[in-house]
């Protein structure tokens, strides 16, 4: 069967994550940057958003250079706020897991989607998809992100990284071979830095000229296993599937019909959202000691509160517990107007198989 496989990936996510929460610094140069505390300035970029990049201001650059670079732009750094992103990446994540159930978390911010059946083997159907996550994530997190759409996970994700921020590529398996043939060996996913330069001094620098060479040569220089590889990734090769893992949570986010600190109508509104989280537990025959309430601010500040309750796989129970974590909530703050909440479950007991632990 041919299989159709997404590979999202957030744009400039903890940069992009700053601007949402702080509208004041929309449309700056944004980095965010892990200081390693020696001096004010030691440490390296972790990402910067787009426009940073085009001051050559991108992850990986030591702060000192970066500030270099942004002299008399208007510019911020911020330090990195993992805990923050983590939500963020949390709520995305069960965002695309009601697209389909059959997701590969591949990093805090890129996920792999296989949706063969879900799509109808339709490459149509998939990219309607497609547009649709991108569609949600804008409206409910204000982020945009880019998907590619391949035959496989190694095409789907160098399609996703081909047309960034906010793109949307799909290659079909019959321009496999033409889509990759101009990329640069060292963007092939997989391929390190000493495996490019190596081909680089052969004088093979894309893929088209890696899928053409001597097979024969290739072995000799990397050895047979290693040859395969490379080719497979020249060709677009990759039978690796998505390996759908046990969430750590589940959760559903939604947005208020109108801001409030009403805790009746932050009740009916999780009530709603429950419904469908009722369901997904159910599906994946569940059962969690942890139930918690996320609450997203008018100034767009991100709280949660969470219970530990004795283990079930019954939502009613715990709406007695998210009750009284609403009403706390709100009286320990008084100035808070919730815009949109949610509810999630976690520390999950999956009646099923063994539970694989993603350490993200
Ligand atoms: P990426 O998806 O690689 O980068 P990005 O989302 O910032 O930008 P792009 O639009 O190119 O996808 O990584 C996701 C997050 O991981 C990123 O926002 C910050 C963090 N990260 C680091 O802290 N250090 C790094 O070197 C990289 C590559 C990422
Ligand atoms: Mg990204």
């Amino acid at each position: 069967m041919n299989r159709i496989i997404l590979h999202i990936d957030l744009d400039s996510f903890f940069a992009s994550a700053e601007e949402v929460r702080r509208p004041d610094i929309r449309g700056k140069v944004v980095v965010v940057c892990v200081y390693s505390g020696r001096t004010p300035d030691s440490g390296a970029v972790s990402t910067a958003n787009y426009k940073a990049r085009e001051y050559g201001i991108r992850a990986g650059v030591p702060i000192k250079i970066a500030k270099e670079k942004a002299r008399g732009l208007d510019a911020v750094f911020l330090p990195v706020d993992k805990q923050y992103y983590q939500e963020v990446s949390n709520r995305i994540m069960d965002l695309i897991e009601e697209q389909g159930d059959r997701i590969q978390q591949a990093s805090i911010d890129e996920a792999y989607l296989d949706v063969s059946t879900k799509a109808d083997e339709s490459w149509i159907t998939a990219k309607k998809l497609a547009e649709k996550i991108k569609k949600k994530i804008l409206d409910q997190e204000g982020l945009t992100c880019s998907i590619g759409i391949g035959p496989n996970k190694f095409v789907a994700k160098m399609a996703s990284d081909f047309r960034k921020p906010d793109g949307l590529t799909l290659v079909r398996p019959e321009y496999v071979k033409e889509f990759l043939k101009d990329i640069p060996v060292i963007k092939l996913h997989g391929i390190g830095p000493k495996t490019a330069s190596a081909l680089e001094e052969m004088g093979i620098e894309r893929a088209g000229q890696l899928a053409s060479v001597d097979q024969a040569v290739l072995e000799e220089k990397f050895g047979a296993n290693k040859a395969k590889l490379l080719f497979e990734k020249a060709l677009g090769v990759d039978d690796s599937p998505v390996e759908r893992q046990e969430k750590k949570q589940l959760g559903r986010m939604g947005t208020l019909q109108e801001d409030t600190r009403d805790p009746d109508r932050v009740m009916e509104k999780i009530k709603e959202l429950a419904l469908d989280l009722r369901e997904r537990i159910k599906e994946k025959k569940v059962r969690f000691r942890t139930v918690s309430v996320i609450f997203v601010s008018t100034r767009l500040e991100d709280h949660s509160r969470s219970a530990t309750i004795p283990e079930t796989d019954d939502l009613e129970p715990a709406l007695d517990a998210t009750r009284k974590l609403v009403e706390s909530f709100l009286s320990e703050n008084p100035d808070m107007v919730i815009r949109r909440c949610g509810i999630r479950v976690s520390n999950l007991e999956y009646g099923g198989g063994q539970m694989t632990l993603e350490d993200f």
